[in-house]
């Protein structure tokens, strides 16, 4: 060993986030120890800024609360008690329950729940695919975030790929719809900036008055889970107005004379009865839209999680259609670019293996409440494996979560870089390298650049990258296919069959081989069976009505008065903290403590009719949970919608303060996602009811 250090050195990276900005970084390593990290000044979108959370990257990296060692349960299950293990120890004991639960249950009574903790290619899902079909698991299906856009999306346009978010800058008119673009999506924010600077008008369709609604130039405020009839109503005054592109509808597009009919009982009064929204506001859109060009029209992922959420992205993509938007450069419709990304990336080589693979049944990731406490499910859940997320914190109906995971005959296995809620639940907690630790490539979803991450520094303590705890838990299982130990280099080569791998490793990011500028659809080209857009949907529109149409959720005031009547707050759990990704960060001490701590928001009427001040205790409640947190009065949300920011630990803030105790776990029309913000509450003062809680 040498003890001449060659001095501080840079090292490329991405961030791995579930983020949209996948932004590119340079990490300063000096001696083996990582010193600094900031945005690479040469990254196209990013272009040298990170964000409040990963500015601080390195207090996580090197946070004292790192899972350095595997962890083997001591205490109750919950209690977050456990006691360190060696690796031969942790997998042995693995490997012997898993054995026994798939000798005794069958391989599908081991369930998988992996999310997007890290995006990167190799570290969210590749090996394990191949270990899971090993063992003949469940399938994991279902989706949290971005399915149900996608799917909407592809009702209309035969798939989810559309417009490039940054040229907005050449738009003139901007509708933000459903995305709270400063907090989620902050580097996208310059190109709307510049164009405001050249004279474009930016609209905000919000039920929240977020910070990008207060920097908007007009801001509409529906009631959550009404835009489709807000949509109905704009194609109406379009229609009525005839500022329909004809020529394009006519070669492009199948079901306008459908789509007419339907649209025609939607006046703008119709559509303010039910969005709360002003008439006049909902014709001078319609107006300003089909006037003023180009108009550009940005949406990411918050408004999916509604029963009605694919409805809402499959009527939105109509509206470009009928006014021949696509053609122009800055018009269009931005949603996810993840679906670009196969022309570069080819991830089905992780599912290629030479074993046979039984017929696997599908387990619903969005369901795990219910999944694992319906004493019917046949074979039930004997082990879950949890690795990239907290689902005790993000997904619904987590009280039943909660109950499921103290079951003393479940064996479950979570690999984490720290002790989250779920972490706390496991029999075995294996140690995760972070993204300065390992190898990987990031697919991005809001820009088209392809992101290298090359390790900075040597894993801390005992942690390893996911792929290499596939590898080693094949091992203990005794499994000897090659398949399961292919190493990282080898899957990346694989997968980017046609990517300049030491070009894209050089220079830290690649744009993917895509036009540029990319204006999808100028001339027709959808990827539907006929080639044409939408209106009336060939496939069904995923078993719903073949129409744009609006369907209030079942828990709404519009879906059920009597539920209502009892319950009668929307309660919406948004990502509301600039230093908080999803529930991570929100342990650490330069972030939790500096965002104070959960509260319920409500409109001064709301808060006046329940004799409630700011600051309050107030308890919120409804047939699924009961929590206590302070009231924070405020005139963002209309009267009738409170909110609950997301993220939060219930080892922090007790279990009463996880917003998903209270959401519905319902699916949304179709996609397979989650219906997070159907969610009916009421909310009185809090006179601290013994044993008030989230179960
Ligand atoms: N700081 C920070 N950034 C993040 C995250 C984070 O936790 N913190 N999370 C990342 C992740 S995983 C994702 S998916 C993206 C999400 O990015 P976005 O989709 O932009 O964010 P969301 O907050 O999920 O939802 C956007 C907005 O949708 C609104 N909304 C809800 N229901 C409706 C509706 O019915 N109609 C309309 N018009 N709007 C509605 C919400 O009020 C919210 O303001 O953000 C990413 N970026
Ligand atoms: N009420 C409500 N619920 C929501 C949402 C909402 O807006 N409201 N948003 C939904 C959305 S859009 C999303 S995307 C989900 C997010 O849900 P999750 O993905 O469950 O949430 P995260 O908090 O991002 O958890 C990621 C975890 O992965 C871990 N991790 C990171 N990198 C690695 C790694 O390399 N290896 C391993 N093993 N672990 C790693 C982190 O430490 C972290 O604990 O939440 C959803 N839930
Ligand atoms: S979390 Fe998002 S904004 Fe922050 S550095 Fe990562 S990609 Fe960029
Ligand atoms: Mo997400």
């Amino acid at each position: 060993m040498t003890s001449t250090s060659p001095g501080p050195q840079t090292v490329l990276g991405t961030c791995h986030h579930d983020c949209p900005d996948s932004c590119g970084w340079v990490a300063t390593v000096d001696d083996g120890v990582a010193v600094k990290l900031r945005g690479n000044p040469d990254h196209p979108y990013s272009q040298g800024e990170l964000c409040p959370k990963v500015n601080r990257f390195l207090d996580r990296v090197y946070s004292p609360d790192r899972i350095l060692h595997p962890l083997i349960r001591t205490g109750a299950k919950g209690s977050g008690e456990f006691r360190t293990a060696t690796w031969d120890e942790a997998l042995a004991l693995t490997a012997d329950r898993l054995h026994e639960v798939i000798d005794g249950w069958g391989g599908e009574a081991v369930v998988p729940w992996g999310d997007a903790g890290t995006q990167g290619l190799l570290q969210m899902t590749s090996l394990d695919r191949r270990f899971f079909a090993r063992i003949g698991a469940s399938r994991q299906i279902g989706s949290l975030c971005g399915a149900t856009a996608s799917a909407g999306v592809a009702a209309t346009l035969g798939s989810g790929r559309a417009s490039d978010p940054t040229d907005l800058r050449h738009a003139k008119h901007i509708i933000l719809w459903g995305t709270n673009t400063r907090l989620t999506n902050r580097h996208l924010w310059p190109f709307v900036e510049e164009a405001r600077a050249n004279g474009a008008r930016i609209v905000v369709i919000d039920p929240i008055r977020t910070i990008t609604a207060d920097a908007a130039d007009q801001f509409i405020q529906p009631v959550p889970g009404t835009d489709a009839a807000l949509m109905l109503a704009m194609m109406h005054v379009l229609i009525r107005a005839d500022l329909v592109d004809h020529d394009y509808v006519g070669r492009y597009t199948v079901g306008f004379d459908d789509l007419a009919a339907r649209v025609d009982a939607w006046d703008p009064a119709r559509a303010a009865d039910v969005t709360g929204a002003d008439a006049d506001e909902i014709e001078r859109l319609a107006i300003d839209y089909g006037t003023i060009r180009p108009s550009f029209i940005r949406t990411l992922i918050g408004a999916e999680h509604h029963e009605n959420g694919a409805m809402f992205f499959r009527t939105l993509a109509c509206l470009p259609t009928l006014t021949g938007s696509w053609k122009e450069l800055g018009g269009g419709l931005a949603r996810s670019v993840g679906t670009w990304f196969d022309v570069a990336v080819d991830d089905s080589v992780f599912d290629e293996v030479s074993f046979p693979v039984p017929e696997r049944r599908g387990v619903n990731m969005n369901h795990l409440g219910r999944v694992l406490t319906d004493p019917t499910l046949d074979p039930p859940v004997k082990a879950l494996v949890v690795w990239n997320g907290n689902p005790v914190v993000t997904v619904p109906n987590a009280a039943a979560i909660r109950r499921g995971m103290e079951r003393a005959d479940l064996f479950t296995v979570v690999s984490e870089q720290f002790l989250t809620d779920t972490a706390r639940y496991a029999d075995v907690v294996f140690p995760a390298t972070t993204q300065l630790e390992h190898l990987d490539v990031v697919p991005a979803w809001g820009h088209l650049y392809l992101g290298w991450n090359e390790p900075a520094i040597a894993p801390q303590g005992e942690a390893v990258p996911n792929t290499e705890l596939w590898r080693r838990l094949s091992a203990a299982m005794g499994y000897t296919d090659p398949d399961l130990f292919e190493d990282d280099a080898s899957l990346i080569r694989r997968a980017l069959a046609g990517v300049d791998v030491e070009a894209l490793r050089t220079r830290g990011f690649h744009r993917i081989d895509v036009p540029e500028p990319l204006v999808p659809y100028a001339e027709g080209g959808f990827a539907t069976a006929s080639g044409k857009a939408e209106f009336r949907s060939s496939n069904g529109a995923g078993g719903s009505d073949p129409l744009p149409s609006f369907t209030p959720a079942h828990e709404s005031p519009l879906g059920d008065p009597a539920l209502a009547d009892q319950y009668p707050l929307i309660l919406l759990t948004p990502k509301q903290h600039t230093r908080f990704l999803n529930s991570s960060y929100t342990h650490l001490p330069k972030h939790g403590p500096l965002e104070g701590g959960p509260f319920v928001e409500m409109h001064p009427a709301d808060a006046l009719a329940r004799g409630l001040a700011d600051g309050d205790p107030a308890a919120v409640w409804n047939n699924r949970a009961r929590l206590s947190v302070p009231v924070r009065i405020s005139e963002r949300l209309r009267p009738g919608v409170v909110a609950i920011p997301f993220g939060w630990w219930g080892a922090d803030h007790g279990a009463a303060a996880t917003a998903n105790s209270l959401t519905s776990a319902a699916d949304t029309d179709w996609g397979g996602g989650v219906a997070y913000s159907d969610t009916l509450v009421e909310v009185a003062a809090d006179h601290g009811h013994p044993g008030a809680g989230a179960r």
